[in-house]
């Protein structure tokens, strides 16, 4: 059980560094879970995840769903009705930033952002998308 690696408290001000995104401190993953909770949260609100990158919305026992407003290219199929008590996966194949909605719950959101939100792909090998920290 992966419960909680609570993007809690931060020690967020690097203003000169050259990182990917406002994202988070977090680097890319290819694969992350989305904790849908009873308090009504996507938690962690922000993924940043790699090209291709697989997530998994796990819903507890308050029924949730999600959806891609706006629609944008590339974006994964909406996880339509209510759902809890179990896991759904997307796969993100398209670099981008999808922000997410639960439509029962107004105001419950969180976006995932799929290869750092303007890699151009320098030399990078082209599987994994895997780049070399520093
Ligand atoms: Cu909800």
């Amino acid at each position: 059980m992966i419960t909680s690696i609570v993007a809690g408290c931060s020690s967020s001000t690097n203003p000169d560094t050259p990182s990917t995104t406002g994202a988070g401190n977090a680097p890319p993953v290819s694969a992350a879970q989305v904790d849908a909770t009873p308090s009504l949260a996507f938690t962690p609100p922000t993924i940043a995840l790699n090209v291709g990158g697989t997530v998994t919305f796990a819903f507890g026992s308050v029924g949730h769903n999600v959806f891609f407003d706006n629609d944008p290219a590339g974006a994964p199929a909406t996880i339509d009705g209510v759902n809890a008590n179990t896991s759904v996966q997307r796969a993100f194949p398209v670099a981008g930033v999808y922000k997410y909605y639960c439509h029962i719950h107004p105001g419950m959101s969180g976006t995932i952002v799929v290869g750092g939100g303007g890699n151009t792909g320098d030399d990078s090998t082209s599987s994994s998308g895997y780049n070399r920290l520093k």
